[in-house]
């Protein structure tokens, strides 16, 4: 799972991926500090498995993970090449999600590419260059459709509909996200990979000492969106997260910076791809989180674990987290018939607690 950071150069994108990974990109006063994607893997905490793993003593804990994409700064006109543009665009072009960094604070000291603080107008800036983005690109896409339409394919001639709405949706100023792919159509998206359709978290880089909190107007717009929101001084986080955590732990209460924002910077951009969690763990085993989309059945997921296991399912133990972690262990909450034997057919739920059964 890929998570792209976009925005507007110096808006605090690499003071926020340092933060998240430690990684050390640079994070300079000058706009395109980044010219390489950085990539970073980032653990994703979870505080059931973390009981879970406390419940039936298993060790060591193992969380899901998510990938952060950091990536130069976008200018006006980027869609035509202008500073980094294409470049910036192809990179997250791949990505599941996107977390949009607006600018929030009015530290002087920090260069802004359009000369004044808005993150309203900053965001239109960077939206507006996806949209064209996109448009290029499906006009792009719909030549060669159409010729091959001619053909009279099924599949393509339902992508040939689906781009000449889409060119007229991206024309309007609409996101791809709001035109329906058909069924006929499925591969659609996939060939495309609209910037516009994928799921977007509002991040406002708020000043060090002001409130945590996103910029009504931002928030707004988010809300009209459909999109998420939350507030993180990148910088903040930059420096603590420089300080071994318990150094950390004392500075945020003194700065009045509330819980770690990377946690929750790092928990929305997760709920962002729409995944859901089950856990396996065994006393003395290791106690690890898979991911899997919503709807997905017994035995696929079994197949996170092995393809052998996958193979061989034979049947899935199941027990939700909180009713393992309330019975203290799996003898008493099979005692306590929490404990149930589901088939391969069996949907998995956010936060079962699985034991898989399978021939070698
Ligand atoms: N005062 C203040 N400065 C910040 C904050 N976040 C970032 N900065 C500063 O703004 C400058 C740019 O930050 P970066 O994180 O490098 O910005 P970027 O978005 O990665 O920029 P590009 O890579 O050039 O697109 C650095 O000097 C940061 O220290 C903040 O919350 N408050
Ligand atoms: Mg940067």
């Amino acid at each position: 799972m890929k998570v792209g950071i976009l925005g507007l150069p110096n808006a605090g994108k690499s003071s926020l991926f340092n933060a998240l990974t430690r990684a050390g990109a640079q994070a300079a006063n000058y706009p395109f500090t980044t010219v390489e994607p950085n990539v970073a893997i980032v653990s994703v905490p979870d505080e059931r498995l973390d009981r879970v793993v406390e419940t039936v003593r298993a060790t060591p804990t193992v969380y899901e993970t998510m990938e952060f994409h950091d990536i130069a700064g976008l200018v006006r006109g980027a869609h035509k090449g202008e500073g980094l543009g294409n470049r910036f665009l192809a990179n997250i072009r791949e990505t599941d999600a996107l977390v949009h960094v607006v600018r929030a604070h009015s530290d002087a000291q920090v260069v802004h590419p359009e000369g004044r603080v808005d993150p309203l107008a900053d965001v239109d800036t960077v939206e507006t260059e996806l949209l064209y983005a996109d448009l290029e690109q499906a006009e792009r896409r719909l030549e060669k459709v159409r010729r091959e339409a001619k053909s009279l394919d099924r599949a393509k001639m339902a992508e040939e509909a689906w781009l000449r709405e889409l060119v007229a949706a991206l024309g309007e100023g609409r996101p791809a996200r709001s035109v329906g792919v058909p069924e006929a159509a499925a591969g659609a998206l996939g060939n495309l990979q609209p910037l516009t359709a994928k799921p977007v978290l509002y991040l406002a880089n708020v000043g060090e000492g002001d409130p945590l909190e996103v910029p009504p107007a931002l928030a707004q717009h988010a809300e009209a969106a459909g999109a998420r929101s939350a507030a993180v001084s990148a910088r903040i986080e930059a420096e603590l997260s420089e300080l071994d955590a318990e150094e950390a732990t004392g500075m945020r209460a003194e700065l009045g910076a509330g819980e770690s924002g990377l946690a929750t910077v790092i928990r929305e951009a997760w709920q962002l791809l729409g995944l859901i969690s089950f856990f396996t763990a065994g006393e003395g085993k290791e106690g690890r989180a898979w991911a899997i989309p919503r709807g997905t059945p017994a035995r696929r997921a079994a197949g996170e674990i092995h393809t052998d296991i996958e193979r061989g399912f034979v049947a899935a133990e199941v027990v939700g987290w909180e009713d393992l972690v309330a019975a203290g262990g799996y003898t008493e909450a099979r005692e306590r018939a929490k404990l149930r034997v589901e088939g391969r057919g069996y949907e998995v739920r956010d936060g079962d607690v699985i034991t898989v059964r399978f021939t070698p």
